[in-house]
């Protein structure tokens, strides 16, 4: 009688209503499953394998996933061969490095910087908009400010590379931002601690010989990266306007709710780019993710793409699968 009457109950719910009741238990085991003990860090391109290095001596010291991310990734801004983070990341069109860099902790706060110039470590910045200002993101001018105001030093973070690659872009000047499908830099990273808590960071100088205050995906939290705790995190590389229309990390972690596997919550998102473009010449997307019981996944439009992983056991790149084969 009793499963009887729970059978109609269930048949009166209109089909949003039973998928929200299939989610919310869903949630909750993974709640109750979340893996504990077992850190582990992924993050975006080869440049990842250092900077998960770095990540690693605080998560394998127990320490906090957030502290790991901005310390990670600053590996990548500190290096000046690294032309797509940082310090030596490429101008934009009218000379100026401006840099893009978000973070994302356990509890969902968030904190953002986008066209901020001079600051070797906008990730560090992006904190501090985190913790210390009642907001998430600062731009430009106003960004540079509240930098300054917390103690960052302004640097020159143009190298020799840039300059002359600046230089060369000069002679045509001709306007055609696009990524370099081949290889990037942009680095998003997501990392499990200790105590079973996620966090990422994401950090960029954007497109090579971009508009002046052209902003992507990456210091746009639910686009360039997401962190939902009680499901996992993901986060993107590629072409900025191209994840920032299908919202792709945010996205990605709803699909992982759904108990979608982290790789083909990212292939969804990259087939999501796919419906929307008639044309995929020179449109590079990649997104990685991460969930609650520290499996990870990773999709691209093109291959070539590669994430770096670190746990206690392994240091390893993974090449992503893709939707297709760049062109010889
Ligand atoms: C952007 N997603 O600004 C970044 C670029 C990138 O490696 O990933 N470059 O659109």
């Amino acid at each position: 009688m009793h499963n009887r009457r729970l059978f109609l109950k269930l048949g009166a719910l209109t089909s949003f209503q039973w998928l929200s009741c299939k989610e919310s238990s869903f949630n909750s085991a993974i709640v109750d499953k979340r893996r504990k003990g077992d850190p582990l860090v992924i993050s975006t391109w080869n440049s990842g394998i250092a900077a998960n290095e770095a990540a690693w001596s605080i998560l394998g010291t127990r320490g906090r996933a957030l502290d790991a991310v901005e310390t990670g990734v600053k590996v990548a801004e500190a290096d000046p061969s690294n032309t797509s983070v940082g310090f030596g990341g490429m101008p934009d069109r009218d000379g100026n490095i401006t840099l893009d860099a978000c973070i994302m902790d356990e509890v969902g706060n968030c904190g953002s910087v986008m066209c901020l110039e001079k600051i070797k470590h906008p990730v560090s910045v992006a904190r501090k908009v985190m913790e210390e200002s009642p907001h998430v993101f600062l731009s430009g001018e106003g960004a540079y400010t509240f930098a300054l105001a917390h103690d960052f030093k302004p640097e020159d973070l143009a190298t020799e590379k840039s300059k002359e690659a600046y230089a060369k872009w000069l002679e045509t000047s001709n306007y055609s931002p696009t990524i370099n499908v081949e290889n990037h830099d942009t680095i998003g990273m997501l990392a499990l601690d200790y105590d079973g808590n996620i966090s990422g960071a994401c950090t960029t100088s954007g497109m090579a010989f971009k508009m002046r205050g052209r902003v992507g995906d990456s210091p746009i939290i639910g686009a360039g990266l997401f962190v939902d705790n009680e499901v996992g995190a993901a986060c993107a590389t590629g072409l900025g306007e191209e994840i920032i229309k299908v919202a792709g990390s945010a996205i990605i972690v709803e699909l992982m709710r759904q108990g979608i596997s982290p790789e083909n919550a990212c292939k969804e998102m990259v087939d999501r780019v796919r419906r929307r473009n008639s044309d995929l010449t020179n449109k590079q997307v990649c997104f990685i993710a991460l969930n609650k019981y520290g499996d990870h996944g990773s999709f691209a439009i093109y291959d070539g793409f590669e994430y770096a992983l670190k746990n206690a056991m392994e240091e390893k790149l993974i090449s992503s699968p893709s939707l297709l084969t760049l062109p010889d």
